[in-house]
């Protein structure tokens, strides 16, 4: 049988845990992979599904044998639970083992667990690492995550899709599509993994979106979305839109200087000033059960996350088109950067050629 080496073995446990997205919230996805004394592939497990068991349980109970375990390989995405939760201790059972290796990808940034399970490990004297592969990726399956546990706020990522020289739409309205169809399945992927997405209410008159998930084994997914809109343009339309078509209208969150003053199903959450306070409202959504967020238009929303510096992440796909400036609405239009000291760049960056567009993430700094 084929021997895996650390790099192949943790790229099975993020695909593992990838499987989670979506399902887990707000708890975070987790993938391992087992490999037996001679490196061969044992089994793998992950998380599937909010008060689902651990991947680490997942994959030790397809193990019949357990004598096959005998100085086995263990490779989990997120370090092993330490607290009684709706599962017990994960690093209780592991620890019954005689492993030969253990490699976690990110320490768990639940501060019940944070470094605990690592400490404990090591004390029992296990070969404990961590993992030097995929570095970006894992820390893209955790900073939702870990932003939440460190400050109760709502993480958000923007998505934007432009030219080449920065168009994301033209003045009359036409922009759909700048991007190619793969870009856009991949845009759909990226909805999975959040538990919601914002738009601002131009974007919403303007292109009566759907903002689901439209990809096969992520389609049951019901993504909340919201809406910020200052003077409640959206309160009378939202019913019989694409938006509730496609979800239910309970799902569908209002921001808004204004009232409804009719009976509604819709959810309002009130906001005294605008441009809204983003970072409160991060707080509210953290505490209304929405720990993640994609930002996805249209220009002055984006504009405002970058200007209120709330906004962790940036997915941009570019289409390497040209589509000029004069009837052109550039995202970053109303950034305002007044000098070279001043800009906005990105960090941890990973480049991918997705087909017909390129595809740039990284942290917004
Ligand atoms: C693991 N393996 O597969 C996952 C872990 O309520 P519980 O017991 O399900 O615990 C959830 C917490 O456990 C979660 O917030 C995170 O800290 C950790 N998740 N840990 O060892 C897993 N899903
Ligand atoms: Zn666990």
């Amino acid at each position: 049988m084929k021997k895996l080496s650390d790099k192949s073995a943790m790229a099975l446990a993020i695909k593992e845990a990838q499987k989670g997205i979506g399902f887990v919230s707000p708890n975070p996805p987790v993938g391992c992979v087992i490999l037996n004394k001679n490196r061969e592939f044992l089994s793998s497990g992950f998380y599937s599904h909010y008060g689902a068991i651990h991947a680490e349980m997942m994959a030790l109970n397809k193990i019949k044998d357990k004598k096959q375990l005998e100085k086995a390989h263990l490779f989990v995405t997120l370090e092993p639970c330490f607290h009684f939760g709706q599962n017990p201790p994960c690093v209780d059972h592991l620890i019954k083992y005689s492993w030969a290796s253990l490699t976690y990808g990110v320490a768990d940034p639940n501060p019940k667990t944070n470094k605990k399970s690592i400490k404990k490990l090591k004390s029992k004297g296990f070969k404990l690492k961590k993992s030097i592969y995929f570095k970006e990726s894992l820390h893209r399956l955790y900073e939702a995550f870990a932003l939440n546990m460190k400050k109760n706020q709502t993480f958000f990522a923007l998505k934007i899709a432009s030219s080449l020289d920065g168009v994301v739409a033209f003045n009359h309205g036409e922009s759909q599509w700048i991007t190619g169809l793969k870009a856009r399945n991949l845009a759909h992927q990226l909805r999975s993994g959040f538990s919601a997405i914002l738009i601002g209410v131009n974007t919403f008159l303007q292109d009566n979106p759907r903002l689901n998930c439209r990809i096969k084994s992520k389609k049951s997914i019901q993504n909340k979305v919201i809406i910020l809109d200052p003077f409640g343009y959206s309160f009378s339309l939202i019913e019989r839109s694409h938006l509730a078509r496609v979800r239910s209208i309970k799902d569908i969150y209002i921001v808004s200087q204004k009232k409804p003053k009719k009976p509604h199903k819709f959810q309002h959450i009130y906001s005294k000033k605008s441009p809204f306070d983003l970072k409160a409202l991060g707080k509210t959504l953290y505490n209304n059960n929405i720990p993640s967020v994609l930002v996805e238009g249209g220009a002055d929303t984006l504009t405002q996350f970058l200007k209120q510096k709330i906004a962790s992440r940036l997915y941009y796909f570019i289409n390497p088109c040209l589509l000029g400036g004069e009837k052109a609405l550039f995202w970053t239009e109303k950034l305002n950067i007044e000098n070279l000291k001043s800009k906005k760049y990105l960090k941890s960056l990973e480049i991918l050629d997705n087909g017909e567009d390129i595809f740039i993430t990284g942290l917004i700094f």
